[in-house]
């Protein structure tokens, strides 16, 4: 093994890039300036019973106007070569891409991070294909405004967790259909449709990307899946059929089409006629449409097999598999220690499951670039009203021995030959955590939302800065 202690940037290959991840709704606030116009977003966390503390992203970290604190406040960012943006405004990312060059720092943007315009979402947002052209549309006015400074493009982040909370299970914007049933939406078709638009609108935006900007602005292109690692609860042939279903119905619902250019073959069979169809231009046009994938991994989860039941039809019956960190009757105990939860339900500590999950890539997908575009954990959930947890989640050597776990484990993957080239953790600032609004902080540094939304530094932004501070 790697001695965790000792790691440090060094031990990376030449040229791999270390970052954090952000995202425009989560970090910007800022709701009616700038000529901001609403998004799904800012009409799901104003719907009451949406989000757990009643909050919003109307001001959160405020970026859009304190974006030049990080220049005086964080030593850390001396030593990062990238970071994450989801581009909205164009002077406002002008100034934040340009501040960012100026410390070294070179910004990788992603286009889409689950903000739709609402006026598109009155259209039928991802329902409706003329959503396309749109976001082609968007992204090449993003490729012109930015593509001098911007070389590395993410198409979306995560297609396949926001089109199973926003058209499955309802959780998350824009809040179609629920576990209970459906009000409005429809489980059985919706989530396919709306995966099939966000294939085709990510590949229409690399095309442009390719045919119009790439030999010019000479960067690179992708798109950002998420993917847990899935463990079969033992090697009987159900048990591992269930595993690489989870994988197929996760990560191969758009890697597959984009790598092999359909769905996977599990798909087309739990589906059927529900599962949208390539044309031979579509499909010819996502085939291979990325030049390095983007991976945000935080946790492994149990594969369990769920018998089919027809009382619901929708992605996880379909799939006829769920992932969770805890398994009833367990079958290897010796094998698979018992795995501590970070305070997220979904999140438990894993750190060998992303040396599994990027040689699976590697292996399956021949092993195309990755870049680990975020990863990281909480580890306690915030009460705003509890000032002694605010001084206590400073020190949070949990979410330095967490970084360094899963760095030292991809590191072994590297070894194993999977072709890594960066690794930004999520995130720089504690920020608006979606659905766990302001409980849930991921940050690096911890914003005090009481108190001029003034920035500390926790002893893993500390960490990191001295993991990277190092000459090679
Ligand atoms: C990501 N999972 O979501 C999002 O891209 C970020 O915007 C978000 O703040 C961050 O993770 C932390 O939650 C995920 O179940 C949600 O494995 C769930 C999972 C993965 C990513």
């Amino acid at each position: 093994g790697i001695a965790c202690a000792a790691l440090n940037r060094c031990d990376f290959p030449q040229g791999f890039v270390f970052g954090t991840a952000s995202a425009a709704y989560q970090y910007e606030g800022a709701v009616a300036e700038g000529g901001r116009r609403p998004s799904i977003w800012d009409t799901f966390s104003h719907t009451p019973g949406k989000i757990i503390d009643g909050s919003n992203g109307d001001v959160t970290d405020d970026q859009y106007h304190l974006y030049q604190v990080i220049k005086a406040l964080f030593p850390l960012f001396m030593h990062l070569n990238a970071s994450a943006v989801n581009p909205e405004g164009i002077a406002y990312y002008n100034r934040l891409i340009d501040a960012l060059l100026k410390q070294g720092i070179q910004p990788y943007v992603t286009l889409y991070h689950w903000d739709l315009p609402q006026a598109l979402e009155d259209l039928g947002g991802w329902l409706n294909s003329s959503t396309i052209v749109k976001f082609s549309a968007y992204a090449e006015a993003c490729f012109n405004a930015f593509g001098d400074r911007v070389k590395h493009w993410i198409t979306f982040n995560e297609p396949h967790n926001f089109v199973v909370t926003g058209y499955d299970l309802g959780v998350e914007a824009p809040g179609r259909c629920s576990i209970l049933g459906c009000l409005r939406g429809n489980s059985a078709t919706e989530p396919y449709i709306v995966a099939h638009n966000v294939l085709l609108s990510h590949a229409a935006a690399v095309d442009v990307y390719r045919k119009k900007f790439q030999s010019t602005q000479k960067g690179k292109i992708g798109i950002t899946l998420d993917a847990k690692w899935y463990e079969s609860i033992s090697n009987s042939t159900e048990h591992t059929a269930a595993a690489q279903r989870a994988l197929d119905f996760e990560l191969g619902w758009f890697l597959d089409p984009i790598m092999f250019g359909d769905y996977p073959s599990v798909m087309r069979e739990n589906v059927g006629d529900r599962l949208p169809n390539f044309t031979n231009e579509e499909r010819s046009r996502v085939l291979h449409s990325m030049d390095f994938l983007g991976l945000n991994h935080y946790t492994t989860n149990f594969a369990l097999p769920i018998p089919f039941n027809l009382s619901r039809v929708d992605y996880y019956m379909d799939a006829r598999v769920i992932g969770s960190g805890k398994v009833s009757k367990c079958f290897h105990c010796n094998i698979f220690p018992s795995w501590f939860q970070g305070a997220s339900f979904w999140l438990y500590i894993v750190p060998w499951g992303i040396r599994k999950i990027v040689n699976y890539i590697k292996e399956r997908y021949n092993n195309p670039t990755i870049i680990i575009t975020e990863n990281g954990l909480i580890f306690f959930l915030m009460d705003q009203n509890n000032l002694l947890s605010s001084k206590e989640t400073l020190k949070d050597d949990i979410r330095v021995n967490f970084h360094a776990d899963y760095l030292s484990n991809l590191l072994l993957a590297i070894r194993d030959g999977a072709d890594v080239r960066g690794y930004f953790a999520w995130s720089l600032l504690d920020n608006w955590e979606w659905t766990s609004g302001f409980t849930s902080r991921f940050g690096l540094y911890y914003v005090d939302y009481k108190n001029e939304l003034k920035r500390y530094p926790k002893n893993s932004s500390v960490w990191f800065s001295n993991f990277l501070n190092i000459s090679c």
